[in-house]
């Protein structure tokens, strides 16, 4: 898992996405809040068809992510949890 995820992390940022969306996201029905320099991603992370919300922040470098479980034109977040690899938390570099 933690191999396949970091393939996906590396076709992602080759692809360059860009996270485009202008509105508020929501998570629990509230604004979503994951700190300064927040870096979104939207893609299908679990595979169910629908895209996720991949989030980096700054507080540690850590990504969490938001599985939709809503649809891709509403997308709902309802939950979180962060990356991990087999040793601790998934981070990039911060600062
Ligand atoms: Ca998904």
């Amino acid at each position: 898992m933690f191999l396949q995820s970091l393939s996906l992390i590396t076709a992602l940022l080759l692809q360059m996405v860009e996270f485009t969306y202008q509105g508020t996201v929501l998570y629990q029905g509230q604004k979503l809040d994951v700190g300064s320099y927040a870096a979104p991603l939207m893609v299908d992370w679990d595979g169910d068809g629908l895209q996720d919300l991949l989030a980096g922040q700054y507080d540690e470098g850590r990504i969490r992510f938001f599985p939709n479980s809503g649809t891709n034109e509403t997308p709902v977040f309802n939950e979180f949890q962060y990356l991990m690899d087999g040793t601790g938390y998934l981070s990039v570099p911060n600062g």
